[in-house]
C-alpha cells in the first residue's frame, strides 16, 4: 500500500511550547541548555524516546532495542502488592516534641528531655477498601506513627478508634475477609454494608463495642486533621530502675474533633474521592501544620486488678474519668513526601518496632500483630532488606551482622560478619551492650499450654452501652441511622435479626430505633450473654465528638458561590476575616473563568459549580447579585448546593438576591438562625464567628 511520504523533522509551536516535530508528526523535546540528557537506567544517553527501533519505518520492532525493553520491563514491574488491610493511605513527615519528660515512667530516650524533637512519618488510612478506593468510607482510620528516635525506630501503629473488633489475632483474617469484597462477586468495595460482614459480626459478640464506634460518626471523619489516634492495646513503660507502669497512648487533635454526616460522606465520595488526601496536602502546603497532643493514660498492676475489665482486652477502653489522659508531647506534620511511592507506599510499620523503655503487654491481639507486620513486609517489599529504604531506615547509627539478600545496599565492611570474633574494635564489628540494650521486663509467667479465652474478656456489652450513653442525642440518632442503613443492605433477614438480638443487650432505646428503621415489628429475643451486662457505668464525655468540638472555625473551609455583579468589597472582607481566622476560602462560580464583579473587574473562580458541591465545604456563603441570580436558578448543581447545605445543617451566609434560590429549592420562608445575612462587609466577621459551631443542628428537616 502506498504511503504518503512523511515530512522532515521541523520546529513547531504548541501554545507556549516550542518543540521539534518528527517525521511522523510526533513531538520531540530535545535537551536544550539547562536540561539533563535523558539516559537509560545504566546511564546511556538516549537520542529518541518517541520511536522504537524498527527495521524500516513501518517494519517490525527489533529485539536489540535495549532502551525500549528496559523502559517497558521497568513499567511492567512498577506495582508492589498493596497492603492486605489499610491499602488506601496517605502520609506526611513531621516531628514529635517532648513537652513533659517522664523519666520516672520510662527510660525511653525520646521522653527524657523537654524540647527534644524526634522526626516522624505518619500514615493515615482506611482499612477495608483497596488502594484506589474512596476516602470517605464508613471505616476505622489507621493512624500509624513511625518515630525515628535516637535509640531506634518506635512505631505506634494505631487507629482512630480505641477498641477493636476481635480479642484474639487468630480471628483477624476472618474479620477482614468478611468486610472486604465478597469473594465471588468482588464487591462491595470499601463498605461494611453487606451480608458477609454483618453475618460475621452478628456471630461475634466481642465486636459489639467496636460496632458502636464504627456506626458512630468516628468512622466518617471530616479529615485526618480532626480525628484522634489510639494505640489501642495496653503497653508497658519501664524506667531506668526497671519499674514497670502500664500505659495507653492517645493522640488528640489540636483543632478539635469533627466528622461529616453520612449523607455528606456518600456525596463527597462522588464529588472528591480524594477528599482526605487533598485536605492534608492543602493544609500542609498552606503552612497550616496539623498538630496532635500525645496523651498517656498510665496505671499500675493494682489498678489493672481492680478495673471492671481486663486491661489486656483490646475491646475495652479505660475511661478518662478513671485514668486521666496526660499530655507529654506534641506531633506536628509539616512536610509532604517528595514521592508517594518511595515514602507512603513503601513505609513499613511494625508493632514490634519498640525501643528500650517501651514494651508490649500480653494483649493477645498485640502479640499476634508482632508476627504479622514483619511477615507482610517480605511480601510487599520483596526481601529482608526493606530497612535499607530511606523511609524505613533508622536515623540513629545502627550496626549489625545481617548481610546479603535482595537489594542489599549495606553489607558489613571488612572481614567480620559474625560474633563473637577476635578481630578487635577496628574491624571486629559491633558488640552487645547490657547497659544500652533492649531488655525485656521479667514478668512472671506460668500455666498450661492452652487455647482459651480468659473469663475476664467475657463481657461484650457493658462498654458498648457506656459508649452509646456517652453520646449526645444527635450522635445517638446517627448510630441508629447507621445501623439501619447498613442492616438494610443485608439481604438475609436472619442476619438483621441476630443484630437486633445483640442490640437489646446494649440499649433498648437503640434496639427499638433500629427495629423501627428496619420495619421489624417484633424484636427477637435478646442474645444469650456470657456475663450479665452492666448498666451502671457512668457516661464519659470524651467519647463524644460533639461534646469536644472546636472553639473556632480555624482550619476549616468556606465555599463562596458568586455570580456576576458580586460586591468585591464584601468578598474581600470575607476573605480577609477568614484569612485572619485561619480559614480557607474557595471561590465557586457558574464557570471557572469567574464572574464580573459590580465594579467591572473579573474575579477568577477556583471551581465550576458542578465540581464543588457544598458537601466539600464546612460552611458556605452565597454572594449572589441580581444580575447573576436568574442564571443560577437554572443550574441544577446550584440548587443542590443550597439544598444540601441546608440538609447538612451548614451555616449559610447570603446576600439578599440569594433568597430567590432558597425559594426555588423550597427552603422555609422564615430562614433559621443558621442563615446569616451578609448585607455589608461588617457582617463577614459575625458570620465566621457563628461558623465555629460547625453545624446548626436545630434545623428540623436536616439529613
Ligand atoms: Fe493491623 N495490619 N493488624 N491493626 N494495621 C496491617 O501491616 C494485623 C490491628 C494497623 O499505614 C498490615 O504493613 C493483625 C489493630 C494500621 O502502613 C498487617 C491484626 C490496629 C495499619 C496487619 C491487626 C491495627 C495496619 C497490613 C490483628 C490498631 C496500616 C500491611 C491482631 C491498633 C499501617 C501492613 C500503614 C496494617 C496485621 C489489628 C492498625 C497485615 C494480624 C488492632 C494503622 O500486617
Amino acid at each position: 500500500m502506498a504511503r504518503k511520504a512523511a515530512g522532515k523533522p521541523e520546529q513547531a509551536v504548541y501554545g507556549d511550547q516550542q518543540v521539534v516535530r518528527g517525521r511522523g508528526g510526533e513531538t520531540h523535546q530535545t535537551a536544550e541548555e539547562g536540561y539533563e540528557t535523558l539516559t537509560t537506567q545504566q546511564g546511556t544517553p538516549v537520542s529518541d524516546d518517541q520511536n522504537t527501533l524498527r527495521h524500516g519505518a513501518r517494519g517490525a520492532a527489533l529485539l536489540e532495542d535495549f532502551h525500549f525493553r528496559e523502559k517497558i520491563f521497568h513499567f511492567d514491574h512498577e506495582r508492589i502488592p498493596e497492603r492486605v488491610v489499610h491499602a488506601r493511605g496517605y502520609g506526611a513527615h513531621g516531628f514529635f516534641e517532648t513537652l513533659k519528660p517522664i523519666p520516672e515512667l520510662t527510660k525511653a530516650d525520646l521522653f527524657q528531655r523537654k524540647g527534644e524533637k524526634t522526626p516522624v512519618f505518619v500514615r493515615f488510612s482506611t482499612v477495608a477498601g483497596n488502594k484506589g478506593s474512596f476516602d470517605l468510607a464508613r471505616d476505622v482510620r489507621g493512624f500509624a506513627v513511625k518515630l525515628y528516635t535516637k535509640q531506634g525506630n518506635w512505631d505506634l501503629v494505631g487507629n482512630n478508634i480505641p477498641v477493636f473488633f476481635i480479642q484474639d489475632a487468630i480471628k483477624f483474617p476472618d474479620v477482614v475477609h468478611s468486610v472486604k469484597q465478597e469473594p465471588d462477586k468482588d464487591f462491595p468495595q470499601a463498605q461494611s454494608a453487606h451480608d458477609n460482614f454483618w453475618d460475621f459480626i452478628s456471630l461475634t459478640p466481642e465486636s459489639m463495642h467496636m460496632i458502636m464506634w464504627i456506626m458512630s460518626d468516628r468512622a466518617i471523619p471530616r479529615s485526618f486533621r480532626f480525628m484522634e489516634g489510639f494505640g489501642v492495646h495496653t503497653f508497658r513503660l519501664v524506667n531506668a530502675a526497671g519499674k514497670s507502669t502500664f500505659v495507653k497512648f492517645q493522640w488528640k487533635p489540636k483543632l478539635g474533633l469533627q466528622s461529616v454526616i453520612w449523607n455528606e460522606a456518600v456525596k463527597i465520595n462522588g464529588a472528591d474521592p480524594d477528599f482526605h488526601r487533598r485536605d492534608l496536602w492543602n493544609a500542609i502546603q498552606n503552612g497550616d501544620f496539623p498538630e496532635w497532643e500525645l496523651c498517656l493514660q498510665t496505671f499500675d498492676e493494682k489498678f489493672a486488678e481492680n478495673f471492671e475489665f481486663d486491661v489486656l482486652d483490646p475491646t475495652k477502653i479505660i475511661p478518662e474519668e478513671q485514668v486521666p489522659a496526660v499530655p507529654v508531647g506534641r506531633l506536628v506534620l509539616d512536610r509532604m513526601p517528595e514521592n508517594f511511592f518511595a515514602e507512603t507506599e513503601q513505609v513499613a510499620f511494625m508493632t514490634q518496632n519498640i525501643v528500650p523503655g517501651i514494651e508490649f503487654s500480653n494483649d493477645p491481639l498485640l502479640q499476634g500483630r508482632n508476627f504479622s507486620y514483619l511477615d507482610t513486609q517480605l511480601k510487599r517489599l520483596g526481601g529482608p532488606n526493606f530497612t535499607h529504604l530511606p523511609i524505613n531506615a533508622p536515623k540513629c547509627p545502627f550496626h549489625h551482622f545481617q548481610q546479603d539478600g535482595h537489594m542489599a545496599f549495606y553489607n558489613p565492611r571488612g572481614r567480620a560478619n559474625y560474633e563473637p570474633n577476635s578481630w578487635g574494635p577496628e574491624i571486629g564489628g559491633p558488640r552487645e551492650s547490657v547497659e544500652r540494650g533492649f531488655t525485656t521486663f521479667a514478668e512472671d509467667a506460668e500455666g498450661p499450654k492452652i487455647r482459651q479465652r480468659p473469663e475476664s474478656f467475657a463481657d461484650h456489652y457493658s462498654q458498648a452501652r457506656q459508649f452509646y450513653e456517652s453520646q449526645t442525642l444527635i450522635e445517638q440518632r446517627h448510630i441508629a441511622e447507621a445501623l439501619v442503613f447498613e442492616l438494610s443492605k443485608c439481604e438475609v433477614p436472619r442476619i438483621r435479626e441476630r443484630m437486633l438480638s445483640h442490640l437489646q443487650n446494649i440499649h433498648d432505646e437503640l434496639a427499638n430505633a433500629v427495629a423501627e428503621g428496619l420495619g421489624v415489628a417484633e424484636l427477637p429475643a435478646p442474645a444469650d450473654v456470657a456475663v450479665t451486662p452492666r448498666t451502671d457505668l457512668a457516661p464519659s464525655d470524651p467519647l463524644s465528638i460533639l461534646k469536644r468540638g472546636p472553639t473556632s472555625f480555624k482550619g476549616r473551609k468556606l465555599g463562596v458561590l458568586m455570580t456576576d455583579g458580586v460586591d468585591p468589597v464584601l468578598l474581600g472582607e470575607l476573605q480577609n476575616v477568614a484569612a485572619a481566622d485561619g480559614v480557607t476560602v474557595e471561590l465557586i462560580a457558574p464557570t471557572v473563568g469567574g464572574v464580573v464583579a459590580s465594579d467591572g473587574t473579573t474575579i477568577v473562580a477556583q471551581h465550576k459549580i458542578d465540581g464543588a458541591p457544598s458537601v466539600v465545604f464546612d460552611a458556605v456563603a452565597l454572594l449572589v447579585a441580581d444580575e447573576g441570580a436568574l442564571g443560577l436558578l437554572k443550574l441544577p448543581p446550584a440548587r443542590d448546593f443550597v439544598s444540601d447545605a441546608y440538609a447538612h445543617y451548614k451555616f449559610v451566609g447570603f446576600t439578599p438576591a440569594a433568597t430567590k434560590l432558597f425559594k426555588k429549592v423550597g427552603l422555609p420562608e422564615d430562614l433559621d438562625d443558621g442563615f446569616i445575612a451578609l448585607e455589608s462587609a461588617a457582617d463577614a466577621k459575625a458570620f465566621l464567628k457563628r461558623c465555629a459551631d460547625l453545624r446548626y443542628w436545630d434545623r428540623p428537616d436536616g439529613a
